[in-house]
């Protein structure tokens, strides 16, 4: 039984000396230090609970107190679940799914609100909706290379979908896709003011979704960059300002927009410079073997200014409703530039100075970091090594890179601290390497368990990142949790980056949702969420007082030509109408406002067989359109438990047989 004894780094926490006097009952006041002594109390709950001294201290450092807010917000993709998660830090508490790709019961996104019926139909993939998505890269918005809090763009790599979610209300608002590309990865990234989000393609395809022979890869496939125009006024895409970069077919993977001195730059990397297109039961290599065989592959370099310039001039072709600059163009014009990166890379990073490149090397032992300054030389001087069987010109490698860390086994996404370090996640080895962006040297690795992919740091991916803290995320948990069968979470480690020397692993958090892949953390005060919307009878997706809307006494039915229109309101307890009768077959048009202005009297309004199911907020107004295709008795009731009396907050759907 080890004796406990606060070390240095525990007796410095703010929270340590108050927490071990009001535990001795008073004791001596004297700044903690080494005198602080716990107290009986604390020791037997450590032997209890079998907690060592660098416990107590990561739970120090994690647990919030009631009624005490985060200090950081995280962002986090819900994978293949179409969500988005928010997650406070330091004590990673789920605060909220968002509701995206997916439909959402609980936010009433999808589930019958027309409005949200509408956002989620922006994303229809040739004419069909999709009701999934495989979520990827949230980026949040930024003025001048900053968060800014007001918006967070997400894209979908299944469907080649990128949506808009408000960060006022935690709403989706919109949501774009072109049929130009099948499949995305590089999205979403956002350029420093938020001019363009970026999506770039990952399986190369012919472009605007018609068939041509696998045979004709080369010739006929292709991939491409979309940079989709933001309108921050709106705070939509704008698709008709958008436009794309044709690319060749090699399997563009993640971006990255330059920032300060690479402002105006966009950085993708590739993988499967071999045009593998697979074939293993045809005869010809597997379409993993076949994309592994050279030593190298290449680092797109868009000057996104540039084409800009082209689109404006009408440089372009149109192809499904989307302005495209031709390969041709873009490589004569100076737009795209290849600089060779080291085999099947993945992560691209700019550095918070926008000076470097970090390509992390996965088949690589290296994260090469590129200079921005050395690229964008050797492209004006147009002095290139080549070029590729597109005719893109090609920069020289050795003189295009500023050095390589030697990293280890599978290194992949890089992030930043305000301190000159970088936190590469190393896959294969499953650690985290700290490595200085001065000397290249690695300082420190800690183990993760296990299987690390991104990592995510406070204000990581901005001018000015916090350092704080890092949040490794794990694609592995294994016997981290209790046994779940055999489906297991993904494991959310949060590290304290604090120290100039060594991280300490603080925290294990289970995600059992999709596979959340990348995240990004902001300071929880930049975000100006509202309590209810107001006026009362607010469209959450227009945000303007919806045509609809209706207030305390203007409740009423009307048959019109379209089908039978209820104006109706929500309030502690009571829907009003509560009796709505119709015939078989009449269309029901449901007007439904809450007439709340509290903070948190949040109402639902579940109509069960009729698949419907609405949140509404304070202040928030819903429409519902349905066809009462069933004769009978359909009760509709509130779904929130919004007061002593809201079991009774029902009221009857009432469907009379034709005959
Ligand atoms: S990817 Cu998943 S670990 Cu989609 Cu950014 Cu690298
Ligand atoms: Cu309203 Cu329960």
């Amino acid at each position: 039984m080890t004796v406990f004894r606060p070390r240095a780094t525990l007796a410095s926490l703010a929270l340590w000396a108050p927490l071990a006097l009001a535990a001795c009952g008073g004791g001596t006041a004297g700044g903690g230090g080494a005198g602080a002594t716990p107290s009986g109390d604390i020791l037997s709950l450590m032997q209890a609970r079998g907690l060592s001294e660098a416990d107590v201290s990561a739970a120090l450092m994690t647990y919030t107190p009631t009624g005490k807010h985060d200090e950081y917000l995280t962002f986090a993709s819900g994978g293949h679940g179409g969500q988005l998660l928010v997650i406070g830090v330091p004590s990673m508490r789920i605060i909220k799914y968002v509701g995206v790709f997916t439909p959402e019961p609980w936010q009433g996104y999808a589930t019958g609100d027309v409005a949200t019926e509408r956002v989620l139909d922006g994303g229809n993939r040739f004419g069909k909706r999709v009701e999934w998505g495989d979520m990827h890269h949230p980026a949040l918005s930024e003025t001048g290379g900053d968060y800014d809090g007001q918006f967070i763009f997400v894209g979908d790599k299944a469907n080649a979908r990128v949506a808009v979610v408000g960060l006022s209300d935690f709403m989706t608002r919109q949501i774009v896709t072109s049929e130009l590309i099948q499949s995305d990865h590089g999205a979403a990234f956002v350029t420093p003011n938020t001019d363009y989000v970026i999506e770039t393609s990952q399986y190369p395809a012919p472009l605007g979704g018609g068939y041509a022979p696998i045979e004709e890869f080369n010739e006929k496939y292709r991939g491409a960059a979309i940079f989709w125009k933001f309108d921050r006024q709106r705070g939509r895409i704008d698709p008709t300002a958008s436009w794309a970069i044709e690319l060749p077919p090699y399997m563009q993977d993640l971006a990255d927009a330059g920032k300060l001195v690479s402002d105006g730059w966009a950085f993708m990397n590739s993988v499967n410079s071999e045009r593998s297109y697979g074939g293993n039961l045809e005869g010809r290599p597997s379409l993993e073997s076949g994309a592994s065989q050279g030593d190298m592959d290449y680092l797109h370099c868009i000057n996104w200014r540039k084409a800009e310039e082209l689109v404006k001039a009408g440089r372009t072709t149109t192809i499904v409703g989307m302005k495209v600059i031709s390969l041709e163009v873009a490589a004569a014009e100076g737009v795209l530039f290849f600089v060779p990166e080291p085999k099947s890379p993945h992560g691209v990073d700019i550095t918070p100075d926008g000076k470097d490149i970090v390509v992390g090397g996965k088949l690589d032992t290296h994260a090469t970091v590129f200079s921005f300054e050395k690229i964008a030389a050797l492209a004006s001087a147009k002095k290139f090594v080549g070029k590729d069987p597109y005719g893109v010109p090609i920069l020289d490698f050795k003189e295009s890179i500023r050095g390589q860390c030697e990293i280890g086994l599978g290194p992949l996404h890089t992030q930043f601290d305000g301190n000159g370090f970088a936190y590469t996640s190393v896959f294969i080895e499953s650690v985290v390497a700290k490595w200085s962006l001065k000397d290249l040297k690695v300082v420190h690795k800690l183990p993760m368990h296990y299987n690390i992919g991104h990592l995510c740091a406070a204000e990581g991916d901005t001018v000015s990142p916090d350092g704080k803290y890092l949040i490794g995320m794990n694609k592995w948990a294994m016997d981290r949790f209790s046994p779940v069968g055999p489906l297991l979470p993904q494991n959310f480690q949060l590290i304290d980056i604090s120290g100039a020397g060594d991280m300490n692993l603080l925290y294990d958090m289970p995600i059992p949702l999709g596979e959340p892949h990348y995240a990004q953390m902001i300071k929880a005060d930049k975000i100006k969420a509202i309590e209810y919307y107001t006026p009362v009878g607010t469209n959450p997706i227009t945000h303007e007082k919806d045509p609809n809307a209706t207030l305390a006494k203007q409740e009423r039915i009307e048959r019109r030509a379209d089908g039978v229109h209820v104006w109706m309101t929500a309030v502690r307890s009571h829907f009003t109408p509560d009796t709505i009768r119709v015939k078989e077959g009449e269309t029901v048009h449901l007007h439904i406002t809450s007439v709340e202005q509290a903070f948190d009297a949040t109402h639902g309004f579940a109509l069960g067989s009729y698949d419907i199911n609405l949140s509404i907020e304070p202040g928030r107004h819903c429409d519902v359109t349905f066809v009462a295709d069933r004769a009978g008795v359909f009760p509709y009731y509130c779904t929130e438990f919004c007061s002593a009396l809201h079991l009774e907050m029902a009221g009857y759907l009432l469907v009379e047989p034709k005959s």
